[in-house]
């Protein structure tokens, strides 16, 4: 089994619905387990800021999925929800789910780069990855707590409790 860290997004028709059916559909997911979920934040956009506040939340699972097949599902939970591909870059949207961190792999392909390469300077990704793994350090060598130090609030607030297990 390998441990993965999973950020989920939204700021369309319902965030905080749209997230917490995604803690459920990742709960689904085949050969895997959610093991642990953060609380759910709201945040300022990062990107376009004529768009609505997001909700973010981080989910630690297990898995013996192999990256791309993990990839592969889920994309297809973000088009279950309602996910349009093509919108603006950093854009609105209903469902996003980035895969953070596989284990201790780095990877570099077409389709995924893991860890993700915007995880080290979001606060909505840091401070609910440091909720559910307060001494994580990163495949680099970098201890999440460096990161999340140096990082901006951005007014990040948390909304509503863990939904998970
Ligand atoms: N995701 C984006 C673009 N901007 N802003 C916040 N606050 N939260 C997000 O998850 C987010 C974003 C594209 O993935
Ligand atoms: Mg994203
Ligand atoms: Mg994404």
């Amino acid at each position: 089994m390998t441990e993965v860290y999973v950020a989920i997004g939204s700021n369309l028709a319902d965030p905080l619905g749209q997230a917490r059916r995604a803690v459920s559909a990742l709960a689904a997911l085949p050969e895997s387990a959610v093991q642990q979920a953060s609380s759910f934040y709201s945040s300022r956009p990062m990107g376009p800021a004529d768009q609505p506040d997001y909700v973010n939340a981080v989910i630690r699972l297990t898995t013996r999925l192999p990256p791309l097949a993990l990839l592969d599902q889920l994309q297809s939970i973000e088009l279950e929800q309602g996910r349009v591909r093509k919108e603006e870059r950093w854009g609105p949207r209903s469902l996003d789910l980035d895969l953070l961190l596989y284990g201790d792999e780095c990877i570099q392909s077409e389709r995924l780069t893991v860890p993700h390469y915007g995880m080290k300077e979001r606060e909505f990704v840091l401070l609910p990855l440091a909720e559910i793994a307060p001494a994580l350090v990163l495949p680099c060598g970098t201890p999440l707590n460096d990161l999340v130090a140096r990082c901006p609030r951005n007014d990040l607030a948390i909304i509503a409790p863990a939904a998970h297990p």
